[in-house]
């Protein structure tokens, strides 16, 4: 019952019970979309005899759940049928490439295909009896090399793919061609390789629209493109990306700035091994990533369940193409009731303010902060510094002049839980910065969690344009979309207090300078059928 079990979630997508972690596989085929996950389904910590779960869905928001695609049966995935990803092939003919971990613990990547294509389901997935058809390269440890990613094909032909792995501490996507999807070489040279970055993880290689939002799919090249190379850094538990150009007759790519720590990345709080897919029903790509939990071992045999995947998102480059852009895929609003909303309300320095009539441990709330007397900002030069650490030493409570100002969530009534998504604005010779933290410090009187603040700047100029902020509040997880989708921070939180009918939510100001709502719109989020088996034949 809900009060057991007050962390379940009622629209991130999760398992009955026991553990999931990486996406796999996205798709979309003949009306269905397809998601897989590692699974290990016996217990709820992670095991490395992974298996693939597999749940389909008509709508991205609800899913039925089918037995697993994958299990370790071979000898070439005896130990493990680690993460991988779907293609289409010419003829509407999806193929899946994973990883598996054969006798000797050796990472192989494998082919697999769909037993019948004319099952709506796909329940039945048939392991290609010649594999592995790729195996660990020479010099590379046989632990080193997995997660091939969704291929794409250019003029010549011939598929492309690449796969994570590392060479002492330089992480790498190595790339590999092939004319019939089951013969690969490996090209000369990885795609791209990074000294010190560690092992690479789920790397993901597609293309974005330059001058539109619409997603295309994986093998699109020309000269409205550019490409997203995404990689899971192992050693910092980060989905970092880089925008470039890719030229796929001498397989360079080129990326527009460096990777670093203080890189690009999906997502700045709990958010690793994502994946994207191109959706051609609407023409977009959709992005999921793997959410954690932060609580125990020990919670997580009580709960007897662990791990997330973030709400679906949107994903696309931004207007000025140094950046992605991400927001909740539309369909979300089939479960919006209860819309409470008003303008022009001015948060005074100091003020709170509840948002009432909404369930506020399942909500959605969508505001537009607007500032005026920007003048007025603390100086403050923030370049060369740590947003995340900046973010853990300024916590909500400290006063700023712009900030901070945001929403509390999942808050109990006497504000002694609550996580705080709020922003900061300086500026520093005449240039505005704009901050956004996620703090978890008091979201739980429960000890023993990781309450890791989380922060990150947000790319906009607050004189052009309102500081906006969308947080998707689901019991014990906090999405949330700064500017528009520019900058997204994920939390796990586990309230004692704030828990169902007792969770509040409220619009806050803690600067000394009022700042206005311009807008603000919260819903009720209704309850989506997740991976519950129903007599009435679940999701559809
Ligand atoms: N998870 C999988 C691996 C992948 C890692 C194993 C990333 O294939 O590298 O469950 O979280």
């Amino acid at each position: 019952s809900p009060s057991d079990q007050p962390y379940r979630t009622s629209f991130h997508f999760q398992v009955p019970k026991n553990w999931m972690n990486d996406p796999n596989g996205p798709m979309y085929y003949n009306g269905v979309y397809h998601f897989f996950y590692q699974h290990n389904p016996s217990g709820p910590l992670f095991h490395p005899r992974m298996y693939w779960g597999h749940s389909v869905s008509r709508d991205l928001i609800n899913w039925t759940p089918l037995d697993p695609a994958f299990a370790p049966t071979e000898p070439f995935d005896i130990n493990g049928c680690w993460s991988g990803s779907a293609t289409i092939l010419p003829g509407n003919k999806p193929v899946m490439l994973y990883t598996g971990l054969d006798t000797e613990n050796c990472q192989v990547q494998n082919l697999a295909v769909p037993k019948d294509l004319s099952d709506p389901h796909l329940r039945e997935w048939v392991k290609h009896t010649g594999n592995p058809i790729i195996n660990v390269p020479d010099g590379i440890k046989h632990d080193d090399f997995r997660d091939p990613s969704t291929a794409w094909h250019a003029d010549d032909g011939k598929w492309r793919i690449i796969v994570g792995s590392r060479r002492e501490g330089t992480g790498m996507a190595f790339l590999y061609r092939s004319e019939d999807f089951v013969n690969w070489s490996m090209w000369e040279s990885p795609l791209y390789e990074v000294a010190g970055s560690g092992i690479w993880e789920c790397p993901d290689f597609f293309p974005v629209c330059v001058d539109s939002n619409n997603g295309v799919d994986t093998s699109v090249m020309n000269s409205r493109v550019k490409h997203v190379l995404k990689m899971a850094a192992f050693d910092c538990g980060r989905d970092y990306y880089l925008i470039g150009n890719y030229n796929p007759e001498n397989e360079h790519f080129v990326p527009q700035s460096e990777l670093t720590l203080g890189s690009l990345r999906y997502d700045y709080g709990k958010f690793y091994a994502s994946k994207s897919f191109f959706d051609p029903v609407k023409n977009r790509r959709i992005l999921m990533g793997w959410v954690n939990e932060s609580d125990s071992d020990e919670d997580a045999h009580a709960k007897g369940w662990s791990g997330l995947q973030s709400f679906p998102r949107s994903i696309w480059l931004d207007q000025n193409q140094k950046q992605l852009v991400q927001w909740p895929i539309e369909e979300f609003k089939m479960l919006h009731e209860n819309e409470v909303s008003f303008k022009n309300k001015s948060l005074e320095a100091g003020s709170l303010h509840e948002i009432l009539g909404i369930t506020a441990s399942q909500a959605d709330v969508n505001v537009s902060f607007k500032l005026t007397n920007l003048e007025e900002a603390e100086e403050l030069d923030l370049s060369g510094i740590d947003p995340q650490v900046f973010c853990s030493e300024m916590d909500a409570s400290k006063k700023g002049k712009f900030g901070p100002f945001g929403i509390l969530a999942l808050a109990s009534h006497d504000l002694s839980e609550q996580t705080a998504i709020s922003f900061r604005v300086y500026k520093n010779n005449g240039r505005y910065t704009v901050l956004m933290c996620s703090d978890q410090s008091r979201s739980s009187t429960r000890n023993g969690l990781d309450k890791t603040t989380y922060g990150a700047f947000v790319d906009i100029d607050p004189q052009q344009d309102e500081i906006s902020l969308r947080t998707l509040i689901d019991h014990s997880i906090v999405e949330s979309f700064g500017g528009g989708g520019k900058t997204c921070i994920t939390a796990r939180v586990y309230p004692t207090l704030a828990i169902g009918d007792e969770a509040h939510l409220f619009a806050f100001n803690y600067g000394t300078e009022s700042v206005l709502i311009s807008e603000l719109s919260a819903w009720s989020v209704k309850k989506a059928h997740i991976n519950i088996e129903e007599t009435n034949g679940g999701a559809y």
